[in-house]
């Protein structure tokens, strides 16, 4: 499962928009130990399974799922944050901006300012790093003293090129790394290498102009940078909305000029940043939707099912969604011959849905 971690400055709207993505769901959520982030788990919006739900009538309907980690503890502690393991090992991380006004509520690094926040926080990202660069390379250099092996170089050459960067002030995701040097920095799940998202939680009177949040804001060049988004919210108004039920809330968001929620915004764009996407399993049983990253082979797909899936793997059959809707069933696909039948190399594309035939 997908997982997104959010920070940020003390009271910039991280809790609340905490609740907005995950509390007005009712999956069940693993209870927050003392001084440990909340973790919530919010169901991904899909348009996709909603109607093959609505083709198969099935006993069950299981959304995909993003994982959210909010840092219980208030502050500005990076130190705490990159301690803790809920975030090290978050696929992606969600830099929760503040632009509302309220002077009611003060803001920590002095006058609201986007842009010097942004680069604050991505100087705490880097700094973060490159602590954790320079004491395994101290380390290497311990070992290869010893004799020198030429993995331990290999590592050595990748880190000291992520060292240059951070050094410069640059993320190690804005580095052109080969796949294989990916490889070696993995296990270190650096900070700055993961894509970034910056929620930019919008001041209500601003909602009319949240298309051109990025541009008021002035953050247009920081997000050139590789693998950095920026999606507009308003946490409050969308917490208000979450109170509410289903048609009031329809009827706020239109008033609003609100087209989707909050929640549907920061999951595709997330989903959007780490290249994800979904593929579906359906039948009378149950109509599920899975996330993956985009490129993903069927056979390490079907792992995301279940390992045994994986490990037995024959086949895949697959018919795109578009297809499957189309023709109104999957008999009436397979007689027109869109039924495919994929080996494990094959690659899963948006909107597949597949059925893996395994040995047990
Ligand atoms: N006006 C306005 N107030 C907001 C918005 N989002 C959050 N707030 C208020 O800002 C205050 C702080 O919000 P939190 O969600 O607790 O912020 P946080 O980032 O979790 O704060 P810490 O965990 O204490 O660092 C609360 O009083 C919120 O009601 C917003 O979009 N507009
Ligand atoms: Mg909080």
């Amino acid at each position: 499962m997908l997982r997104a971690a959010l920070i940020g400055f003390p009271s910039v709207g991280k809790t609340t928009l905490f609740h907005v993505m995950t509390s007005a769901h009712d999956l069940p959520r693993a209870a927050p130990r003392k001084a440990e982030p909340n973790v919530g788990i919010a169901r991904v919006p899909d348009e996709r399974l909603e109607r093959l739900t609505a083709m198969y009538n099935p006993r069950k309907k299981v959304p995909a799922t993003v994982e959210f980690v909010d840092p219980a503890i208030p502050g500005r502690d990076v130190q705490a944050l990159v301690d803790a393991p809920a975030f090290r090992s978050a696929d992606a991380l969600l830099h929760v901006i503040r632009m509302f006004r309220n002077a009611s509520i003060p803001h920590e690094p002095g006058p609201i300012s986007p842009v010097r926040d942004a680069q604050a926080m991505e100087s705490e990202l880097i700094l973060a790093d490159l602590v954790v660069a320079e004491r395994r390379i101290e380390r290497i250099d311990r070992d290869m003293k010893k004799g020198a092996g030429r993995e331990l170089q290999a590592e050595r050459d990748v880190l000291m090129r992520c060292r240059e960067a951070l050094e410069n002030g640059r993320p190690l995701r804005a580095l052109d790394l080969a796949p294989d040097e990916m490889k070696r920095l993995r296990g270190f799940q650096f900070f700055s290498a993961k894509p970034l998202l910056l929620v930019l939680n919008l001041d209500e009177a601003d909602l009319p102009n949240a298309a051109r949040a990025p541009e008021l804001a002035g953050l247009v060049e920081f997000l050139t940078g590789a693998a950095t988004r920026a999606v507009p919210v308003c946490a409050k108004i969308e917490w208000e909305i979450g109170q509410l039920d289903k048609m009031d809330a329809a009827a706020f968001m239109a008033d609003l000029g609100l087209a989707e929620s909050g929640l549907d915004r920061v999951i595709r764009a997330t989903y959007e940043l780490l290249g994800y996407i979904s593929f579906f399993t359906v039948g009378e049983d149950e109509c599920r939707a899975w996330s993956i990253p985009r490129g993903l082979p069927a056979q390490v797909a079907a792992g995301e099912i279940h390992s045994d899936i994986a490990r037995g793997f024959i086949r895949a059959e697959v018919v795109a969604y578009e297809r499957l809707i189309g023709r109104g069933s999957y008999a009436a696909c397979r007689d027109h011959g869109e039924v495919r039948l994929e080996g494990k190399e094959y690659v899963v594309a948006d909107g597949d849905v597949i059925n893996i035939r395994f040995a047990t």
